[in-house]
């Protein structure tokens, strides 16, 4: 049985894992500073998890929060290309100077491995469609130089103390627990709550933007099989960690609306500052070398994400009553 510890284990992604690995009797330590996570997502898994509240800025928290781990699930970072580009000092603290602390806390505890949560928006608007993991990096948007940033820290980490790390960029990430209450929230989340209020959602653009949308379960598997990857691939490496089939914003909307019946046609507005347009991964890499396979299929894992936001709902209007 390993020892995990998630950062930013109430957040969408971090809460995910912690529940799979909570299931599979893994010892799971997480921290959150609770700034956009919320505890309601470690609900049913609370008591059965080292759950304590801090920032990555808190440089004696880290230590004690890297002591006797194995594996460090890198989840935490203030996302959002909209919020870095409004707000680009608050996310590099976060992401980059809270990833550093993170760092040498794990080199000095002598963690085994860092499976990092990187971003596809370090590619830009490369114009080659798939993404391949060795194509120069163009990023568009303070975020994508953070989280890219984060990468090399990685890899500098390895070659310098030995310290193994595994990249994975994420391809835009859906499925429940998502936040949908922020206006940086991602599209598919927001489109759905939008739609289930009676409002009208708007496209940033022609709605011909694609994405490499990805369920969050295979993002859960990428990181399982990360911790699991011999030692020979983790050495900062970087895996993207898409799906291989893009859709485009238009597509997305149609795709909801049908789902709730929801028959207004979408508004569009300009498009946004830092935004790519055509994201989609080529997977050959993470499959080679790490198993890679995901399983869950957009329009699937739409179905299930959007059924979780109508089953919130619905508890939230009964604790009301
Ligand atoms: C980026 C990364 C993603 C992840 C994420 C974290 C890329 C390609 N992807 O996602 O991997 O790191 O950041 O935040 O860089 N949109 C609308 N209407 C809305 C909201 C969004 O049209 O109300 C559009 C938005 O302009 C964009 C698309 O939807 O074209 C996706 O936006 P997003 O914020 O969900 O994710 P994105 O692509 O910035």
């Amino acid at each position: 049985m390993a020892r995990y510890l998630i950062t930013g284990i109430a957040g969408f992604i971090g809460s995910t894992l912690a529940h799979t690995l909570v299931e599979q009797g893994h010892d799971v330590r997480g921290i959150d500073n609770l700034s956009t996570g919320s505890l309601d997502n470690l609900a049913g898994i609370r008591d059965k998890i080292d759950f304590q509240q801090m920032g990555l800025q808190d440089v004696a928290g880290m230590k004690s929060a890297c002591e006797g781990i194995d594996f460090i699930l890198h989840q935490a970072a203030l996302a959002s290309v909209p919020r870095s580009v409004k707000d680009p000092l608050t996310s590099h603290q976060s992401n980059i100077d809270g990833t550093l602390n993170l760092l040498l806390a794990a080199r000095d505890a002598k963690v085994r491995r860092i499976v990092y949560a990187a971003s596809s928006s370090a590619y830009g608007d490369q114009p080659m469609q798939p993404k391949q993991e060795d194509m120069s990096p163009l990023p568009l948007s303070p975020y994508a130089v953070q989280k890219l940033a984060c990468e090399y820290y990685i890899q500098a980490f390895y070659r310098t103390y030995g310290l193994e790390g595994i990249c994975l960029r994420y391809f835009n990430i859906f499925g429940p627990r998502q936040a949908a209450d922020s206006p940086y929230s991602g599209v598919i989340a927001k489109f759905t709550t939008m739609m289930m209020a009676g409002e009208t959602p708007t496209i940033f653009g022609d709605g011909l933007t694609s994405r490499d949308f990805n369920f969050v379960d295979n993002a859960v598997s990428a990181n399982l099989l990360a911790c699991l990857a011999p030692s020979s691939v983790a050495t900062g490496r970087v895996f993207n960690i898409g799906t291989g089939r893009s859709h485009t914003l238009n597509e997305v909307y149609a795709t909801i609306a049908e789902q709730l019946g929801f028959t207004a046609a979408p508004f569009y507005g300009p498009t946004r500052a830092g935004d790519i347009r055509h994201s989609l991964a080529d997977i050959h890499r993470a499959s080679k070398e790490l198993g890679y396979h995901p399983k869950a299929h957009f329009h699937e894992g739409l179905q299930k994400t959007v059924a979780w936001y109508l089953a919130e709902k619905e508890k939230k209007a009964a604790s009301t009553l």
